[in-house]
């Protein structure tokens, strides 16, 4: 994936709209996100239309998967993983999975994203309003290293501590499973500075415009998210793109300021 890449989220009712802005965006956008409506109207195979429009940059779909996983004597086939077989040979490159469900299920999603080359996204903590109320309470570290052992997920020695919160605690678990990155919320630049102290892996971030809450300009808001997490990271914009009243230009928009913000980071960020 590119440096600093800007992911559109075609969040838009129906699906012929979708495919719609998709094709006026892809020449320029980096990637595209496709999110459950979109899924449920047309079925996994709409990926595929999506994929044509892209060559290889990356697809992100949506799914937000948190179910049981479940390791037989010889695989795991928990519904994680009967959900994430349905997207094979899809043209997808990317599926968020939630990590509140616990070490199973992520060591599950792992395991078998790596046999269909699907690159899981977990999410630590989100962009909306209130969402710190679950994802700040507390774990204990030894119930979760138990519990990770028992799936095969060795947290880090040095996470060592009584207690940790949840977003604490799915970063770590992430980091000893083997996610490919993580999906982190542009409006806690907190907590998006917390991430980066934990992980040197991608990270996806919603939450521009609508879901700002800090008064910010889209430039101020990309400057932080930009110098926060570094080039190993994704801007995703939904509602600033698929709702303007011309997305191209939207687009293009986005892609300049995100390009001077580049410029101007000091070397190194
Ligand atoms: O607020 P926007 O219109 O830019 O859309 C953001 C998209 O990202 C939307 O599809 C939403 O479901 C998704 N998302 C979040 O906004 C926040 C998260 O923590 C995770 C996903």
């Amino acid at each position: 994936m590119k440096d600093f890449a800007i992911i559109a989220s075609i969040d838009l009712d129906k699906s012929d709209a979708v495919l719609d802005v998709a094709s006026k965006i892809a020449p320029n956008i980096d990637g595209i996100k496709i999110g459950v409506p979109t899924l449920l109207e047309r079925g996994v195979k709409f990926l595929q239309k999506i994929r044509a429009l892209l060559e290889d940059k990356p697809i992100l779909v949506d799914l937000k998967i948190a179910d049981i996983g479940f390791r037989s004597s010889t695989s795991w086939n928990g519904t994680n993983a009967k959900i994430m077989s349905k997207l094979q040979g899809s043209g997808a490159t990317h599926v968020t999975v939630h990590g509140f469900p616990g070490p199973a299920s992520v060591a599950e999603a792992v395991e078998i994203g790596n046999h269909l080359g699907l690159g899981i996204l977990l999410l630590p903590m989100m962009s909306h309003v209130g969402a710190e109320a679950f994802f700040s309470g507390h774990i204990k570290y030894s119930v979760f290293d138990e519990s990770c052992r028992k799936s095969g997920v060795t947290l880090a020695p040095s996470a060592r501590s009584t207690e940790m919160d949840v977003t604490d605690g799915i970063l770590l678990m992430g980091e000893a499973a083997g996610v490919a990155g993580y999906i982190g919320p542009a409006t806690r630049p907190a907590d998006l500075k917390r991430y980066r102290s934990m992980t040197e892996k991608p990270i996806w971030c919603p939450g521009f415009g609508r879901q700002d809450r800090q008064g910010r300009s889209l430039a101020s808001q990309l400057e932080d998210w930009a110098g926060i997490v570094g080039p190993r990271s994704a801007a995703i914009v939904g509602s600033l793109i698929y709702d303007a009243r011309n997305p191209v230009e939207a687009v293009e928009e986005i892609i300049q300021i995100r390009d001077r913000i580049k410029k101007g980071l000091r070397p190194g960020v």
